[in-house]
């Protein structure tokens, strides 16, 4: 078989988040995030773990980038945690925990590993969801302010910087199912908070602008799924459309077209009334990278199952599934193409992709993970078979770099090229992570 060659530069990377694996969750100042309260609220999360500890990533940074280096990775895309350098959410700047991402970018830079800084993957600060949280307004200025701190001290050496990962799963789960901080189940809620969360990386795409000399780009990064009908019924056809409005269409229509299909909407338009402002949508459609994270498709069915909605998911007979999704290496094409189909003047890059596999030590100390690489191989050509189509992929960046902790999952769902022992923090690099590290130095399949 030929191999898949990747065009000159094209970015190899991996994505991890603070929340995820830093633990040292009382240290240097850092302040309690809707994470930690969520995480320590008794059967929210599997077996009760939390992000305690995570993968001690705060005190094993050097370890964790050198692995990397070792690897042959050309990027790092991690997020800073808003609680550990703004503990109250506004005001007072907590040195220390700013001093932690000033080390980090200057090791990534000396092994020669370009940052791209997250501003924000859902550790929000308590103080603020006390305040009211992402449903309300203020929080935008809040965050604004928060984007130019961070800005002000890592932008002479950053020049890639995401505002936000995924708002629209801070959004739907947690304030429509419940499933994650802040664990509201209120539909009004959802969409004040997703319509604040994109104003909010318009207002910080300023603030980074205004604090930094150097020319730089800044995005965002989304969860999309193609949505299909799960028959030819005009009903289900129906659900699909609705769910492709509200996971796709609700972020990618602001971000790069300037409106709102839920402008459209008469339920969303009552929910909404007042919330998106005058001027809003302008300042949202700001935009130099849009990251793709693509892990899965989505089949649909009309039903009363989920409210308001109405809709099921269904689940395809006969296909591979892993612990969490079904594994659709096509759907990483169409979501690339559904994105291109919307004509953005911005760069395109595959900012998460990935799949949890219940590895393991094996009797020599190695972790023959075949699934991920499997996984890994027919996503990337999906990638490439994208490029070839003339959709210009700057980059892929997998998730994760380590074995993490996976939210309302806990630490049982392992996402990374290298294994994390939690009772010892020992690092192990994975099959996939050596299969990676080759990908990365032939720059092809
Ligand atoms: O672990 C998460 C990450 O935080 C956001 N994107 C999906 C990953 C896997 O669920």
């Amino acid at each position: 078989m030929t191999a898949l060659k990747f065009p000159e530069n094209f970015i190899w990377g991996v994505a991890t988040s603070a929340y995820q694996i830093e633990g040292a969750v009382k240290e240097d100042g850092r302040g309690t995030s809707i994470w930690d309260t969520f995480s320590h609220t008794p059967g929210k999360i599997r077996n009760n773990e939390n992000g305690d500890v995570a993968a001690d990533h705060y005190h094993r940074w050097k370890e964790d980038i050198a692995l990397m280096s070792e690897m042959g990775l050309k990027a790092y895309r991690f997020s800073t945690a808003w609680p550990r350098i703004q503990p109250a959410g506004t005001g007072k700047v907590n040195k220390k925990g700013l001093d932690f991402y000033d080390r980090l970018v200057d090791e990534l830079l000396r092994r020669k590993i370009e940052p791209y800084v997250c501003l924000f993957h859902w550790d929000m600060p308590q103080p603020l969801q006390d305040k009211g949280g992402w449903p309300n307004r203020d929080t935008c200025a809040y965050f604004a302010e928060y984007a130019g701190v961070v800005a002000e001290c890592l932008g002479d050496r950053v020049k890639f910087w995401f505002t936000e990962n995924e708002p629209w799963v801070l959004a739907f789960i947690g304030h429509f199912l419940g499933n994650h901080a802040p664990g509201k189940k209120d539909i009004g809620a959802t969409l004040k908070s997703l319509h604040h969360l994109l104003l909010a990386h318009g207002l910080a795409t300023e603030a980074i602008r205004s604090a930094v000399k150097q020319p730089v780009k800044i995005g965002i990064t989304l969860n999309l799924h193609p949505v299909y009908s799960a028959t030819d019924s005009e009903k289900d056809k129906a659900a699909a459309e609705r769910v492709d409005m509200f996971i796709n269409r609700i972020v990618l229509d602001p971000l790069l077209k300037g409106t709102s299909p839920i402008q459209g909407s008469t339920v969303a338009k009552i929910l909404t009334a007042r919330v998106i402002q005058d001027g809003d949508l302008e300042k949202i459609r700001q935009l130099d990278m849009l990251g793709v994270n693509y892990y899965t498709r989505a089949v649909m069915k009309h039903s009363n199952k989920v409210p308001v909605l109405n809709v099921e998911q269904v689940q395809p007979v006969g296909n591979d599934y892993s612990g969490m999704w079904e594994i659709y290496p096509e759907g990483m094409y169409q979501t690339l193409k559904k994105v291109w189909d919307y004509k953005p003047t911005c760069e395109i890059m595959v900012t998460e992709n990935g799949i949890p596999v219940p590895d393991g030590l094996d009797f020599d100390g190695r972790v023959r993970d075949e699934r991920r690489i499997r996984y890994l191989q027919s996503h990337i050509a999906q990638v490439h078979r994208a490029i070839e189509d003339g959709i210009p992929v700057k980059g892929y960046f997998h998730w994760s770099l380590l074995d993490n902790f996976e939210w309302e999952l806990g630490y049982g769902q392992r996402f990374g090229l290298v294994y994390v022992d939690f009772k010892t923090q020992q690092r192990t690099v994975k099959d996939s992570g050596r299969w990676f590290a080759k990908v990365i130095e032939e720059n092809a399949l």
